[in-house]
């Protein structure tokens, strides 16, 4: 434990720490910053150990180019700075019916019942995190045309207006059932991440 405790402080920190380690392997730390900072370590790291993180985010990212996909789409579309034109856009779905700079990370989550699930949207563009039966095309027919996802998921025909997420927003819910779950953007159709949510 106690070397554990000191590589990691001689990786993090400074030559006082390495010299605190050094000297005092076995003895309780005094009330310093080194001490906060290795209560902060054997905190965090007992935590994981016991039981795992409380919460897993899946994060939703795009690529848009502000310019061309306000001018294309409307005014408002796209947040974020730089990135992928709108025509390449289209270009690019068309020959490979997906994008990867539009994406769910991870694409697969392991979690236990009674863990959060969150998804927090990165992007420049509105993305929804929808559970679905089975993936399917969403509320664009263009973006469904060009992905050849023609069989619209019925979820996404229902969507509430809380189910959109702006730039830097996010949802959570908790995950109450074991089971194997689909998420898709209802949006950018071939945005996908599978949930495998385990029994305590
Ligand atoms: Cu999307």
């Amino acid at each position: 434990m106690s070397i554990r405790l000191c590589s990691m402080a001689v990786v993090t920190s400074t030559a006082a720490l390495l010299v605190a380690c050094q000297n005092n392997p076995s003895q309780p730390a005094g009330p310093s910053p080194v001490s906060a900072a290795q209560s902060a370590v054997i905190g965090g790291s007992a935590q994981l150990d016991a039981k795992g993180p409380s919460q897993h985010v899946v994060t939703l990212s795009d690529a848009c180019d502000p310019e061309t996909f306000n001018a294309a789409v409307g005014a408002g579309t796209c947040t974020r700075s730089g990135g992928v034109r709108f025509d390449a856009f289209l270009d690019l779905l068309r020959k490979h019916h997906s994008i990867g700079g539009w994406h769910m990370a991870p694409g697969e989550v392991t979690m236990q019942v009674g863990q959060m699930l969150v998804a927090s949207n990165h992007g420049g563009e509105t993305h929804t995190f929808t559970e679905v039966e089975e993936f399917g095309g969403g509320i664009v027919p263009l973006l469904n045309q060009l992905t050849g996802l023609t069989e619209v998921a019925p979820e996404c025909q229902a969507l509430m207006g809380k189910d959109f997420l702006a730039p830097g927003a996010s949802s959570s819910e908790k995950e109450e059932d074991a089971g194997v779950e689909k998420y898709q953007c209802c949006i950018h159709p071939w945005m996908r991440a599978e949930v495998r949510v385990s029994a305590k």
